[in-house]
């Protein structure tokens, strides 16, 4: 039997009164109905009670709690240490320890946030029942006789059964489809100054984030590359809680009021009558919706960019997009927003490419992400803040509060912070990235909300929501979700409850548990005093808008102005495509006029492109919108953030058959994995082809199975025989074309310029220039490698781009 703390067995001399009979005062009526000589330990127990009960004789902290100062800087809980470890015990009979039930909590403790201890590995095991009884046979069910039915006392089939009928979960109601990582942030500077948050407090400080990328209106099962935009979301497990930062891969939103959302994404969603289309807006009810919603064109410029259909999670930015509070420990406060940059630049997939792919490999995210992480090269971001004040806030020509904005680089720059690695993958997708409840109200002190409505209606919907997805409240114990520090607080029971609280003290103030857990004060998280503008409305409820919340195309020009040529005609083909989806002529009609107030350029082109006539402009809400700051921000255009300039993790695929030039592949291979580029060799089938000189070349994929869209660029093999083979195969042409209408690097090597010439490959470009993504070379020289390298870290040749295509 363990023994607890000898102390708990001698009375407390000094407060001990007389309690009557020693086991009257005991937490059970169970104890011995004699008087013995020595105090029984029910009698201990109810006398150290008594003593810490005496010693808060009234409830200091009261009178505090009606002090406007003390709303501010509330005071510490009252609270006294124990007069024994056993004092807090719920039963005395904790130290009776078994392999079950283990050693009392002495020392403060709560459930362990970290997943080591949930982690199951069954290496060496029997397989067992959920009850761990070792099961004999997994093959058969129980039954009378060989050929009889089976018997209702299998309970080993019916728990295995039982357990499968219910293992789905409802999938979120927007942001199904996703996948995460593991990682750490690692702060620049302590950013003192701005914050108390204690992620920020020291040079080159490390937290553990879990962060899920998704898309928003597909389901679980949907594809990634569906145009749509992505979500962003980073748990920090910071020593002072969980900090949620939930954010999307674009900075502004679609509504400015919370109230609008279940409208828009009921538009967004599959149509409610026969569940078409699934993860596109391209249909009637989104555009239907939107066109009605002024307030959404400038997410729509967005939408309708190459950053709805990213090359990879790892080529994004991601945006807090509302203006955030960060309170440092003088109770300062600056708004802020927050800016995830990549590493790797922002790269984008084009519209052609994006719904070969669904094809081709639906989980073309999930994928990238999970080889990247397994293969070494983790993705990173740089984390950046815009800090400003309320009287910078006041001065700019639109609404701080308003998530239909941005805060133009230009106006306030982005101050790098720390960085962000994502370097494991998880083990488990369902116990992690499926159970892992993102919240814009998890926060921790020094950071805080401002009062943008759409902000303050998210507070409430993310804790809502995870009460029906992960069947009830305690799903902040989930493995995933626990914070790495201590939880300790008074709330009970629930659905599926996994902590054991000790005592028996569950409300505050307390004196049987020593006040604990108290109140943490100055300690703890405080909202931001803020008084509300004594001109802010005439009223004390009212539903309704400030006033520039009705300005609604300034930036959407501002968007549309700051893309470079391409781009423009990127977002022109992809609002041509989604509107001639849409099958309600006057809804096409209005939202060109709605664009009108945009770009004249972009909305008669439109008109022209769906074969309708340029309506006139959709009237404004606001009639005189104030001046914008500026008419171009750099920063806007995917072309800002080019990366590093190098090709890790970038996929190469060199096309073989038989009778190849070996000396040139080889070079280039060796070349290319010191790149840390991905090669893969490809053929019409599997197997190995050899060379002219007999060398084999183990193939890893066939064409087939993985064709171009897959790949950031390709190389033809040099050889005659192999060329005359590839040129047998009609993938190998699709292969090109797809290569070059993406406008990707292309390297044909050797005699393999003939099949470019088949599939009416333009050796230059539509202005008679060299185009620079096409390498014609006679050999595997260095010199030609590096070219390739060089190539391919452009990413993609625009120069070529025409629409419709050429080939
Ligand atoms: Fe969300 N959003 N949202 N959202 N959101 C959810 O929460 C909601 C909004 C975002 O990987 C849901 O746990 C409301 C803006 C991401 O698990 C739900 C409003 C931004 C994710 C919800 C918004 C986001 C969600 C569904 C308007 C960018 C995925 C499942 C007031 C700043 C998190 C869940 C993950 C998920 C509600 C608007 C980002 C229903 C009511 C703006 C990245 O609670």
């Amino acid at each position: 039997m363990a023994q607890r703390n000898s102390k708990a067995k001698q009375a407390p001399s000094k407060k001990r009164r007389s309690l009557g009979s020693d086991t009257a005062a005991g937490t059970t009526v169970s104890g011995p109905s004699h008087q013995t000589g020595n105090m029984t330990e029910l009698a201990i127990h109810a006398a150290e009670q008594e003593a810490l009960a005496a010693s808060m004789p009234f409830n200091t902290a009261k009178g505090s709690e009606y002090r406007a100062a003390s709303s501010a800087v509330p005071v510490e809980g009252p609270h006294y240490p124990m007069p024994s470890d056993a004092t807090g015990a719920g039963t005395l009979s904790e130290a009776n320890a078994s392999t079950k039930t283990g050693a009392p909590a002495l020392e403060p403790q709560s459930l362990d946030g970290s997943l080591a201890a949930k982690r199951v590995n069954s290496a060496g095991q029997m397989l067992t029942t959920n009850q761990g009884a070792p099961v004999a046979n997994n093959q058969d069910s129980l039954k009378a006789g060989l050929r009889g039915p089976t018997l209702l006392e299998d309970f080993i089939l019916r728990e295995k059964i039982t357990h499968f009928d219910h293992e789905r979960i409802p999938e979120r109601v927007v942001h199904a489809r996703g996948s995460a990582a593991h990682g750490y942030f690692e702060a620049y500077e302590p950013l003192a100054e701005f914050t108390r948050a204690t992620l920020f407090a020291k040079r080159g400080k490390r937290t553990p984030v879990f962060v899920r990328f998704s898309t928003v209106a597909g389901e679980r099962g949907s594809t990634d590359t569906a145009r749509d935009v992505r979500g962003f979301a980073v748990k920090f497990y910071t020593d002072e809680g969980n900090w949620d930062l939930v954010g999307n891969n674009m900075p502004v939103f679609f509504i400015q009021d919370a109230m609008k959302f279940p409208d828009l994404i009921h538009a967004v969603k599959p149509e409610p009558h026969n569940a078409m289309p699934q993860a596109a807006s391209a249909h009637d009810t989104f555009w239907d919706f939107v066109s009605l919603m002024p307030e959404s064109t400038h997410m729509l410029m967005w939408v309708m960019s190459d950053r709805a259909i990213p090359r990879s999670y790892r080529m994004m930015q991601g945006f807090g997009v509302h203006t955030f509070r960060l309170v440092n420990e003088q109770g300062k406060s600056t708004f802020c927003k927050f800016h995830w940059k990549p590493v790797l630049g922002t790269h984008s997939l084009v519209w052609d490419e994006a719904v070969k792919i669904s094809g081709a490999d639906p989980d073309f995210h999930r994928r990238d992400l999970w080889e990247a992480i397994e293969s070494g090269s983790y993705p990173q971001w740089e984390l950046g803040l815009q800090l400003f004040s309320e009287r910078d806030a006041e001065k700019f020509s639109f609404d701080v509060l308003d998530a239909t904005k941005l805060i133009p680089e230009e106006l306030i720059p982005v101050k790098p912070v720390g960085r962000m690695v994502l370097n494991r993958n998880p083990d488990n997708f369902f116990a992690e990235t499926e159970q892992v409840a993102f919240c814009t109200a998890h926060l921790v002190p020094g950071i805080d909300f401002s009062n943008d409505p759409l902000l303050q209606g998210r507070i409430h919907s993310y804790v809502d929501t995870q009460i029906t997805r992960l069947g009830g409240p305690n799903f902040h114990e989930i493995p995933i979700n626990a914070p790495i520090v201590s939880v300790h607080n008074n709330q009970r029971d629930a659905m599926h409850r996994q902590a054991i609280p000790r005592g028996r003290v569950a409300y505050e103030p307390n004196s049987l548990g020593g006040g604990c857990p108290f109140q943490a004060g100055a300690a703890g998280f405080s909202s931001f005093p803020r008084a509300i503008e004594a001109n802010n409305s005439p009223v004390d409820k009212v539903r309704g808008r400030p006033e520039k919340f009705a300005e609604h195309y300034a930036q959407a020009r501002l968007f549309f102005d700051s893309q470079t040529p391409v781009e423009k005609a990127h977002i022109r083909g992809a609002f041509r495509f989604e509107l001639s989806k849409v099958t309600v002529p006057a809804v096409r009609q209005r939202m060109i006029s709605s664009l009108l107030n945009v770009s004249n350029e972009l909305a008669s082109g439109l008109a022209k492109d769906l074969g309708i006539a340029t309506p006139s402009p959709m009237p404004r809400a606001m009639k005189t919108a104030p001046k914008p700051e500026i008419a171009v921000s750099k920063a806007l255009s995917l072309q800002a953030l080019p990366g590093d300039g190098g090709i890790a993790s970038r996929r190469i695929a060199i096309l073989l058959a038989d009778g190849v030039e070996s000396e040139p592949i080889s070079e280039l291979i060796d070349a290319l994995d010191k790149a840390g580029a991905v090669t893969r060799l490809l053929s019409t089938r599997l197997g190995s082809v050899s060379s002219e000189e007999g060398e084999p070349f183990e193939i890893d994929a066939t064409l087939e199975n993985s064709p171009a869209v897959l790949f950031d660029a390709m190389v033809l093999p040099g050889g005659a025989e192999a060329v005359e083979t590839l040129c047998l195969d009609g993938h190998v042409f699709e292969f090109v074309k797809d290569q070059y209408r993406h406008c990707k690097t292309i390297l044909a090597l050797g005699d393999s310029a003939k099949i470019l010439d088949r599939v009416g490959i333009p050796k230059t470009l539509p202005s008679g220039a060299a185009d620079p993504g096409l390498l014609v070379g006679r050999g595997g020289s260095d010199a030609n490698a590096r070219g390739f390298i060089a190539a391919i870290a452009r990413h993609r040749h625009t120069e070529r781009d025409r629409d419709p295509p050429l080939v």
